[in-house]
């Protein structure tokens, strides 16, 4: 596989990666969100390939929550990814 082939974007106007290589399957892709401030707050399994996270539908392998001096005050991960992911742990 070269990495020309993987499928990696952006969204132009942040820079921030919104699809990004599974570890585990290069040619399958995690989708990615941010918040207002360019922060990484989930990493999903876009099981509708609608590009979107879509709760309840979508599989959620990270997500994270900061506080107001923009550290990671809590990062929850589903400790099945990438291997098979069923949503992150409780
Ligand atoms: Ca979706
Ligand atoms: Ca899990």
């Amino acid at each position: 596989m070269s990495i020309e082939s993987l499928d990696v974007r952006y969204r132009p106007a942040r820079g921030n990666t919104v699809k990004t290589p599974r570890p585990t399957s290069l040619t399958s892709s995690y989708g990615c969100t941010y918040d207002a401030w360019n922060r990484l707050v989930k990493v999903y399994v876009d099981v509708n390939t609608n590009g979107d996270y879509d709760t309840g539908t979508d599989t959620l392998i990270t997500l994270n929550e900061y506080d107001g001096l923009n550290r990671r005050a809590k990062k929850h991960i589903d400790t099945a990814a990438p291997a098979a992911p069923d949503g992150v742990d409780t």
